[in-house]
C-alpha cells in the first residue's frame, strides 16, 4: 500500500533491493561527534515503497550509492555541491571527514556551522510551522499546495516533504504500523531529530515524523528520479538533521 496520497507520489520508486545497495560506501562517517545512523540499519530487507509507473509491477529496482572517490562518506556529486574536495576527506583540515561533518550540520569546507557554506540555504514553510537545510541551487516547487514540497537537483534526483492531516487521530506508530501493514515496529527504524521523534522506512529513504499537536504527518522521501544512483543520501540526512518543527 503506498505510504504517499495518489497526488503526492513521487514520479519513480520501486521494489527495492536492498541487498544490492553498496554498504561500503555508507561506513565511512564514523565520528567522535555523534554516533550516526549505523548502515546496517540501512540496507538490510527489501521493501515496497511506492508505485513506480515505469516499472512494471515485480520487477526489483537495485539502488546503489553514487562514487565517493576519497571515501569520506559524501559522493564526489555531493562533493561538487558543498564545494568539499573530492580527494580530501577532511577538506577543511580540522579531523572531521566531510561526510561526517555534514550529517551533523558542520560545514564540510571551512569552518564553523553548515550554515556558513554558501551553498547550503534554509526553507523556511509558515504554514505548517517547520525549517530545514537544502541546496541553495535546488529548485524548490509547490506541487499543489504548501504541503506538498520538492526540493529538485539539477539531475532530476528529488527530496519531498509532504504533509498529510492526521485523520484518524492516531499515534505515530499505530498509523505507521496501519500505514505497512504491520502489527510490531522494528526498532532499528526509529529515528529522532532536533524536536521529533519519527519512523524510517528500512531502506531509510522515507522519514515519517509528526507535529506535537499529532495534527500532520510529515513524510520525508528521498527518490534518485528515474535513476538508480543514490547520488544524495547524505544531503537527505542533512535534511532530516536539520528539520526544525517550530512547535
Ligand atoms: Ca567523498
Ligand atoms: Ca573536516
Amino acid at each position: 500500500m503506498p505510504l504517499l496520497t495518489e497526488n503526492n507520489q513521487p514520479d519513480q520508486a520501486g521494489e527495492i533491493d536492498q541487498n544490492a545497495l553498496n554498504q561500503d560506501n555508507l561506513t565511512a562517517t564514523e565520528t567522535e561527534m555523534e554516533t550516526l545512523p549505523s548502515s546496517d540499519q540501512i540496507a538490510t530487507t527489501t521493501i515496497a515503497t511506492t508505485t513506480p509507473e515505469a516499472v512494471p509491477e515485480g520487477t526489483e529496482l537495485s539502488l546503489r550509492f553514487g562514487a565517493d572517490s576519497d571515501n569520506d562518506g559524501l559522493t564526489d556529486i555531493e562533493e561538487i555541491l558543498l564545494s568539499s574536495g573530492a580527494i580530501e576527506l577532511d577538506t577543511d583540515g580540522d579531523g572531521y571527514t566531510d561526510g561526517a561533518e555534514l550529517v551533523n550540520l558542520y560545514d564540510p569546507a571551512g569552518t564553523g556551522k553548515l550554515t556558513a557554506n554558501s551553498n547550503i540555504s534554509l526553507y523556511e514553510n509558515k504554514t505548517f510551522a517547520y525549517s530545514l537545510l537544502y541546496p541553495s541551487t535546488w529548485q524548490t516547487s509547490i506541487n499543489g499546495g504548501d504541503d506538498s514540497l520538492m526540493f529538485k537537483s539539477g539531475d532530476n534526483q528529488f527530496i519531498q516533504v509532504i504533509i498529510q492531516p492526521n485523520v484518524n487521530e492516531q499515534e505515530l506508530d499505530a498509523w505507521y504500523m496501519e500505514q505497512l501493514g504491520i502489527l510490531t515496529i522494528n526498532e532499528a527504524d526509529r529515528v529522532s531529530g532536533v524536536n521529533w521523534q519519527g519512523l524510517k522506512s528500512s531502506d531509510s529513504l522515507n522519514i515519517y515524523l509528526m507535529d506535537k499537536k499529532q495534527n500532520y504527518i510529515f513524510s520525508l522521501t528521498y527518490s534518485p528520479g528515474s535513476g538508480s544512483v543514490l547520488e544524495y543520501f547524505n544531503i537527505f540526512k542533512m535534511m532530516v538533521k536539520s528539520f526544525n518543527l517550530k512547535d
